[in-house]
């Protein structure tokens, strides 16, 4: 008999061009060697017509229940990525969900708002993912700008800087932060501070580019939940995922919309 995958399971939403979101959580899975559940907490069509902006449909809660229902009684996940979840009673459902049920890892990447959304967008789902999603949460992988939020501090300009505020996002319950300094955290190197306690882990890779590529981040955080799907510690499921993600950046797929997207299949072990 052949080895059976690791499962890895993701709630997210769906982003209809295939850049980011569920979609980009399910290559990454396939890509590293996992079997991909998903369990989609809302659907994002971008409109052509103007100027890309964000067309928001929330999924139901019972039918956010159900899905869950359906996945974890089928596979049993012990490790789960969520993503954008985007209203208070989608937090709600899948925090009580997640709650119902024991883990082994809780990956959050704590969508605030998509690349071109307005900031006032996020401001109601904020406090109700800071409240509720994030004492679940074993790793939580902010950008800077949700580090800032998460963080409640004004500008982070250094690398000294990122750990601070990893390390108060680290108090409202995660265990492990993983804040990414991105192509907006001056300076030629794309810089990811991975924080447990005492202990700190700076990634650096150079810059692939100065624009900000779609996608990065949902497959940042779905190649961490892969690789600890498969065993991997914390720290080693972070290294390959900053690898995954700067592969798939430097092999990054032209679109019409204003961001490229990253390519997860350009990834090699
Ligand atoms: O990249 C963040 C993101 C996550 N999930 C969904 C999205 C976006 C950005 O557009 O639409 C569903």
């Amino acid at each position: 008999m052949t080895q059976q995958p690791p499962i890895a399971y993701v709630i997210a939403g769906s982003e209809a061009t295939g850049g980011a979101g569920i979609q980009a959580d399910l290559k990454t899975f396939q890509q590293l060697g996992a079997y991909g559940v998903g369990t989609l907490t809302c659907i994002v069509s971008f409109d052509p017509a103007n100027d890309w902006g964000h067309r928001f449909v929330p999924v139901e809660p019972q039918v956010i229940a159900d899905q869950f229902e359906a996945a974890v009684a089928t596979h049993a996940p012990s490790v789960v990525k969520v993503g954008m979840l985007g209203t208070p009673a989608t937090i709600d459902v899948v925090a009580s969900s997640l709650a119902s049920r024991p883990w082994e890892h809780v990956v959050v990447d704590p969508v605030l708002i998509c690349k071109g959304q307005e900031p006032g967008a996020a401001l109601d789902t904020d406090t109700a993912l800071r409240e509720k999603v994030l004492p679940l949460a074993t790793v939580v992988t902010p950008n800077l700008f949700e580090t800032r939020t998460l963080a409640g501090v004004d500008a982070i300009g250094t690398v000294d800087e990122l750990v601070d505020a990893a390390r108060r996002i680290r108090d409202l319950g995660p265990r492990y932060v993983v804040a990414k300094g991105g192509v907006e955290l001056p300076g030629p190197d794309a810089v990811d501070v991975l924080v447990d306690g005492d202990d700190v882990v700076v990634l650096t890779r150079p810059k692939v580019g100065d624009e900000r590529v779609s996608g990065a981040g949902c497959t940042f955080a779905a190649a961490i939940t892969a690789e600890l799907a498969q065993g991997a510690d914390v720290r080693s499921a972070v290294q390959v995922a900053k690898e995954v993600v700067t592969q798939g950046i430097a092999a990054r797929v032209p679109a019409a919309t204003p961001f490229d997207t990253v390519w997860q299949g350009a990834y090699r072990r």
